[in-house]
């Protein structure tokens, strides 16, 4: 278990919540000087940078925009007497892609890993009635034994650079929201629920997670805020009769509400909103409450113009107005956990999650994308740095599954992308993970990996974990585009053929398929990069996606044009959105509305 609580930040009679977002100091240390120099105590030289943000956007120069190193982050929070005899700390949604948190001058925690909640205790260094000094010492560098996986690169002038084998902009800095918090001493540090199905009849099973003997109630609210099931126990069984299901779509919340009481005296409470529904696969179904269901969607970044992978409300909020207006109803978190507000979201608009840790780069190649269709090896899991790489995964999956296994948004768990697959040295490692994670998620969700191009049936070595078969494919884009797409379809149509004769009885998807298209052209006949053939490229994916009955889903790559590094590749990024950064519609959209519209919620099923 995690030594510190992933609970969301709320208020309750018990405890506090005061949002520290806002302008912080900021001071890049290029020497790494800044804790010799006492930097902890007060930056010598700050500047303004808003919180949360990704740092790099908001600068005018390409060094700044660029920094990879360390970096300074410092604000001052007050801290009210009132709190005296509770647990004061400060949560941060993420720091990427480590921090160390100084309170007051002190060292309190060290985080690694750049998409996770962390909690940095103030404990004794705490000063009441006064402004207590945050400040956190922050690092962007790529490696070997980190997730996102690349490379820090020293140029001739001394400025290091980030060589991601992955495909986003090394965006960094606190990047979600800070909150200070107070929690009293003997409290609920975490709680799990999992659902039984019966007629007319849920039953909610829950365990919750506390430093304490005292008594512990557990109560669920409608949402009409009627009471309609208590427990009392740190483990027990919430009955609902006739309970509302939640539904792709078509979302129910309850609310749970955990308390820790001694006597008449609340000690400490807790709330939360829960969905009820079950989730599995059989055969080649994914079913959600027993009923069959088709994958519509995308695959997406959290990135946006100026705040980079910043947390923003109004992104978010338009984001899943577009994914309703185009008639999606899932996404994947490629390719890393996303803030938690989007998991609410999720959960009562009713959208489907595949919740991907940062397991992306296991293929030792700044242009993997490019390279897998060439069927390039780079011997990845023979590295000396595999154990440690797969020390920092599995405790990634941990941290994920706590912090995300009650949402009922999140359907399925994926555990990697497009790692290099075709050598036998992957697969202890793949045994690893996905035990791992079927072991620690006690609603056993559906595990799955994203396939890069050349992990096909006769050359991967993993496909065999997967509970769900997620594909990345790229046949007329990067394999045979354009004129040539013919061929593409047919090479496409070959690879399906061969994953029907293995007879896997389980859910294929398509977890990537895109064309790169530049909103600004269109040409008749279409040309690569036109708005017309990302139209042409997709009536061909989906041409084949609908010849195959296993085939469960469509997460087309990527929701929206997204910031990359820079290269012969890219142009000013990667322009396979269905929309335009900027959240604007490309002709596909329309395309996509229609097809999705159109499809029913269980197509392919077999009722
Ligand atoms: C992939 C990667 C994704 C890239 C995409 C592309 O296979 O998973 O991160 O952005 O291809 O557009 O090349």
């Amino acid at each position: 278990m995690l030594e510190y609580s992933m609970l969301y930040p709320r208020e309750t009679v018990s405890r506090r919540c005061v949002s520290m977002d806002g302008l912080w100091k900021f001071q890049f240390d290029e020497t790494s000087q800044g804790v010799a120099n006492n930097w902890m105590n007060g930056l010598p030289n700050p500047i303004d940078m808003p919180v949360p943000a990704s740092f790099n956007d908001f600068f005018t120069d390409k060094e700044s925009r660029e920094y990879v190193g360390d970096f300074w982050y410092e604000t001052e929070v007050f801290v009210p007497a009132e709190w005296k005899g509770k647990e004061i700390a400060v949560r941060f949604g993420s720091a990427t892609h480590r921090a160390t948190v100084y309170i007051n001058g002190v060292q309190v925690m060290y985080h690694e890993g750049g998409f996770m909640p962390f909690v940095a205790v103030m404990g004794e260094h705490v000063r009441y009635n006064e402004k207590n000094r945050i400040s956190v010492l922050v690092n962007n560098e790529l490696t070997a034994t980190n997730i996102p996986v690349g490379e820090t690169k020293v140029l001739p002038n001394g400025k290091k650079m980030a060589k991601p084998y992955f495909d986003f902009f090394n965006y960094a800095g606190l990047q979600r929201s800070v909150n200070l918090i107070a929690t009293p001493i003997e409290n609920i540090k975490d709680y799990t629920v999992w659902f039984e199905l019966e007629e007319n009849k849920a039953k909610v099973n829950y365990t919750v997670d506390s430093n304490t003997n005292k008594e512990i109630c557990v109560a669920l609210y409608d949402e009409n805020g009627t009471q309609v099931a208590t427990s009392i126990g740190k483990e027990g069984v919430l009955i609902v009769e006739n309970p509302i299901l939640w539904k792709v779509r078509d979302a129910y919340l309850y609310k749970i509400v955990i308390e820790i009481f001694e006597g008449d005296t609340i000690i400490d409470r807790y709330y939360d909103e829960i969905g009820i529904r079950t989730v599995e696969v059989k055969g080649t179904e994914i079913l959600l409450n027993g009923s069959p269901v088709y994958l519509k969607g995308f695959g997406k970044h959290e990135d946006s113009d100026i705040i980079g992978r910043g947390f923003s409300y109004p992104v978010m909020k338009r984001d899943f107005e577009l994914m309703k207006w185009i008639g999606a109803n899932s996404f994947r978190t490629s390719h890393y956990p996303y803030s938690e507000e989007m998991y609410q979201m999720a959960d009562r608009e009713g959208f489907l999650i595949i919740d991907e840790v940062p397991a992306v780069g296991l293929f030792a190649s700044i242009m993997n994308f490019l390279e897998a269709s060439s069927g390039k090896q780079t011997a990845f899991f023979k590295r000396e740095t595999t154990p440690q790489l797969l020390k920092t995964h599995l405790r990634a999956i941990e941290e994920m599954i706590t912090r995300d296994k009650n949402h009922p948004c999140v359907i399925s768990w994926s555990l990697l992308n497009e790692p290099e697959t075709t050598d036998e040295s992957a697969v202890p490692y793949f045994e690893k993970v996905f035990e791992f994670a079927h072991e620690i998620d006690v609603q056993k969700r559906p595990r799955t990996f994203a396939l890069i191009m050349n992990s096909l049936p006769h050359t991967c070595k993993c496909y065999q974990f997967s509970d769900i078969i997620s594909l990345n494919r790229y046949y007329g884009w990067y394999l045979n585009g354009g004129y040539e797409i013919s061929e593409g379809e047919e090479k496409f149509r070959k690879e399906m053929d061969a994953w029907k004769e293995l007879n896997l009885n389980r859910p294929f998807i398509f977890t990537e398929y895109g064309a790169d298209t530049s909103a600004m052209e269109r040409k008749l006949p279409s040309v690569m990069w036109s708005q017309e053939y990302q139209v042409e490229y997709l009536e061909m994916n989906h041409n084949v996606f609908d010849s195959y009955e296993f085939v469960k889903g469509e997460q087309v790559w990527n929701f929206a044009d997204f910031q990359t590094t820079e290269g012969i590749l890219r142009m000013n990024g990667n322009k396979k959105g269905i929309f335009t950064r900027q959240r604007q519609p490309k002709e596909a959209a329309f395309y996509f509305k229609k097809r999705w519209e159109s499809l029913p919620e269980n197509y392919k099923s077999h009722e």
